[in-house]
Order: C-alpha cells, then sequence, then structure tokens
C-alpha cells in the first residue's frame, strides 16, 4: 500500500486529494494546524477512528514553519510521495503578512525538500510541489506555458517563487523526484470564502434568498482562467506518477473576467444585471429577475465596488496553456467555466436554504463577514 503524505490536507485542494488517493488505495496522511476551533470541516468526511485496527487517513498536527516537526512527521510516515499544499495562499492578505508569507510558502518549501534529504529518503520519496500561475504576474498578453518567464506581484507569488526554484535546485542537485505543478486558479464548493468566486456564489445565494441586500467587490476588470479544484487534483497525482520528474501548467485554456463571473453566478436564480459607471463607481444593477424562487426586486443595486478589495500590485489576465499536460500526462478537465458556476451556486444554494429554514423557525441567523 503506498503512503501519501499531505500538507494543507485541511484546505481545499487537500481535501479533493485526500479523497482522490484514498479511493487509489493509497494509505494517506495530513498535516493539519492546531486551531482554537475545529478546522477539519472539509475533511470530516473522510474521517476513521484511530482506535480501530488499520487506519487509512490519519492526520498529524504539524505547521510548515517547524522544521523539528517536518522532520519528525517524514520519519515516521516514511512517505512515497508528499504533496506540498500547504500555504498562506491569499494573494491580497500576504501583502499584510509578507514576512510570514515568505516562512511558510517559501522556506516551507525547502524544510520539506530538506527533510527528505537528511533522512536518506531522496530515492524512496517523490514531492509535488504546488505552484502557482501568480508566478507569471506582471507577464501578460500571452498564453502562458512551462517556458514563459516569470513576474511575481505580490509577496504571495514571489515566496512561491523561491518554492518553484528550490524544487527544480533539489531535482537537479540531488537527483529527487521533485516537480512543480504550476495551477491557474482553481474553485469548488470547498473554496475558502474569502476568495473572489466563492465570495461572490455565496452572496449572490444569500441576495437570491434575501438575506444580503448587495456584495462589495475589488476590480471587476481582472481576468482569471479558473478550472474546478475536483480535476486539479488529478493533475497533481498524474504529475507524481511521470517516469520523470517534470513541472507542468495546469489550466483550462479560457479566461474570464469577475464582472462576467458575477453575471454567470446571478444567471443561476434567473436574474440578469446591467453593469454601469466606472472604476471605484460602477454598479451592477437587476434588469430581470425571473425565477419565482428567488425574488430579487429589478432596478436593485445588488453589486458595487470597494477600493479595500484593491491590490497594491494586481495580476491582470491569466491565461494558461495546458498543451503539455493534454498530451504527457493526458490530462483533461472535466467541468468548463458554466459547470463549476453551477456546481458553486448550487451548493451554496443548498447552504443558504438551512439558514432559511432556520430564519423560519424563528432562529437567528448569523451574519457572514467576508
Ligand atoms: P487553501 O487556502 O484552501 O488551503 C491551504 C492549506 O494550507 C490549509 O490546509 C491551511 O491550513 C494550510 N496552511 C496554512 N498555513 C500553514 C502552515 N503555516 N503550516 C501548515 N499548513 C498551513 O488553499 P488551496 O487548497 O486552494 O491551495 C492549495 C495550494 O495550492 C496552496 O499552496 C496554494 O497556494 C496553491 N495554489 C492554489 C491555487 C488555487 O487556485 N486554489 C492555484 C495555484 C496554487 P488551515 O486549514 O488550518 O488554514
Ligand atoms: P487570486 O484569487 O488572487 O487569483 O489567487 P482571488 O480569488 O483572491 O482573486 C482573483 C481576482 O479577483 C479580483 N477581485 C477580488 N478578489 C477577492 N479575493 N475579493 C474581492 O472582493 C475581489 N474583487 C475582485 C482580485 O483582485 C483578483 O484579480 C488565487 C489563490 O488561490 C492563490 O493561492 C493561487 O496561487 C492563485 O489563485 C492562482
Amino acid at each position: 500500500m503506498k503512503k501519501a503524505l499531505i500538507t494543507g490536507v485541511t484546505g481545499q485542494d487537500g481535501a479533493y486529494l485526500a479523497e482522490l488517493l484514498l479511493e487509489k488505495g493509497y494509505e494517506v496522511h495530513g498535516i493539519k494546524r492546531r486551531s482554537s476551533l475545529f478546522n477539519t470541516q472539509r475533511i470530516d468526511h473522510l474521517y476513521e477512528d484511530v482506535h480501530e485496527k488499520h487506519v487509512h487517513f490519519k492526520l498529524h498536527y504539524g505547521d510548515l514553519s517547524d522544521s523539528t516537526n517536518i522532520i519528525r512527521v517524514i520519519q515516521e510516515v516514511q512517505p512515497d510521495e508528499i504533496y506540498n499544499l500547504g500555504a498562506m495562499s491569499h494573494v491580497r492578505v500576504s501583502f499584510d503578512e509578507p514576512e510570514y508569507t515568505a516562512q511558510v510558502d517559501g522556506i516551507g518549501t525547502l524544510r520539506i525538500l530538506e527533510a527528505v534529504r537528511l533522512l536518506g529518503l531522496t530515492e524512496k520519496t517523490r514531492i509535488y510541489q504546488a505552484s502557482t500561475s501568480e508566478l507569471y504576474g506582471g507577464v501578460q498578453g500571452h498564453a502562458q506555458s512551462e517556458t514563459t518567464p516569470f513576474y511575481p506581484r505580490s509577496p504571495y507569488a514571489v515566496a512561491k517563487l523561491y518554492g518553484y526554484w528550490i524544487t527544480v535546485n533539489y531535482r537537479e542537485a540531488y537527483n529527487m523526484f521533485a516537480c512543480n505543478g504550476i495551477l491557474f486558479n482553481h474553485e469548488s464548493p470547498l473554496r475558502g470564502e474569502t476568495f473572489v468566486t466563492r465570495k461572490i456564489t455565496r452572496a449572490v445565494s444569500r441576495i437570491g434568498l434575501g438575506f444580503q441586500d448587495k456584495v462589495y467587490l475589488g476590480n471587476l476588470d481582472s481576468l482569471r482562467d479558473w478550472g474546478h479544484a475536483k480535476d486539479y487534483v488529478e493533475a497533481m497525482y498524474l504529475i507524481l506518477q511521470q517516469d520523470e520528474p517534470e513541472d507542468f501548467v495546469i489550466a483550462t485554456g479560457v479566461t474570464t473576467s469577475v464582472r462576467d463571473f458575477v453575471r454567470m453566478a446571478f444567471a443561476e436564480i434567473g436574474v440578469e444585471l446591467a453593469f454601469t459607471g466606472e472604476g471605484v463607481s460602477e454598479v451592477g444593477t437587476v434588469v430581470s429577475s425571473t425565477d419565482p424562487a428567488f425574488q430579487v426586486e429589478v432596478g436593485k443595486e445588488v453589486v458595487c465596488v470597494d477600493p479595500r478589495y484593491f491590490r497594491p500590485t494586481e495580476v491582470d489576465l491569466l491565461l494558461g496553456d495546458p498543451t503539455k499536460a493534454m498530451t504527457k500526462l493526458n490530462w483533461k478537465p472535466k467541468y468548463d467555466l458554466p459547470a463549476l458556476v453551477k456546481d458553486m451556486m448550487t451548493a451554496d444554494i443548498n447552504l443558504f436554504r438551512r439558514d432559511q429554514l432556520l430564519a423560519d423557525s424563528g432562529h437567528q441567523v448569523l451574519n457572514y463577514f467576508e
């Protein structure tokens, strides 16, 4: 039975990847951070009682900022594969926590690689590094591939640039099977609530059900290549099953603006929007509302711009070229953007319908902060 160790197992990708590897018959170990509240909601359905004879899914406390802990866990598990998904993954927040981001996203990667080397596991253990399209940052105007130069535009992207190159360096210096997946944005019903797609699908569901009046967003002009996280964790797995260690871009090859994502989400509740004004004065107003299950008043302003969500340096356009992954890994995404939006909207509408039941039976419904 192969053993995999996943850092960031409590995150969006960690949860889908753990599920996938368990289905494939792996024994899966995950590193979770200590927190004052439960932080395992995304993986609770995978829980196995450690008092049972053989557990296939096991969690270890740990943190990428702590080398001794990383060494101990890797020594104990002796993994065949490590997926390093743990990170401070929010680009906007990385401007507020730049040093911590560098420690975890940059040096954290080194800690994993160095632990494998020091423990003499270089022949046994394959390593996947969660690299990102944010590495391309300021390089614009054409589809970004494995050969496109990098130009990071945030403390997050600069930290991930270190993670990318230290992975390449350990591969070349020590002959390790260490690979970068350069993944473009991928989303799902498990996406963190403060990333733009989930913020939108949550807000639109709540507006449709009458819990919220409007949503405040930042740069509506940003263009992103959005895929589904379920498809992207398949690619992570495939990258580590190749004969040779290599880096791969994983993307859909289609780019869409934040504004159009908003339009698509509202269309799921039968609402058509018109956008007027420019920059911070831009608003989205309801033009028609046709689904009787979601009563949104025609003429109502439901989208506004709040410059608080602007970034000191923005990445205007991301568009990936997944040709190498499609040919060498035989990887092909199952979800396109409309299917992704539908999946996220269906899940969030169901989530907030539970709130509606609570409200209808006289219970207080909590506010949600962004
Ligand atoms: P999430 O933010 O959903 O998950 C991040 C995970 O990392 C969580 O489990 C989090 O724990 C954990 N983590 C945070 N800080 C530390 C730390 N100091 N030590 C150990 N673990 C830590 O991210 P995603 O699942 O979306 O992304 C997975 C990886 O892929 C990340 O590295 C991200 O940067 C990268 N990536 C993501 C893309 C995307 O579009 N989703 C695209 C390209 C790359 P906790 O739950 O306790 O917060
Ligand atoms: P990103 O994702 O920065 O691309 O990083 P995010 O969803 O945060 O932003 C995408 C774009 O939307 C614009 N935007 C807003 N963003 C947020 N979060 N909130 C808003 O209100 C808002 N309004 C507009 C942003 O300015 C940006 O242009 C994600 C993360 O998962 C990274 O970890 C990963 O590496 C990259 O994707 C690829």
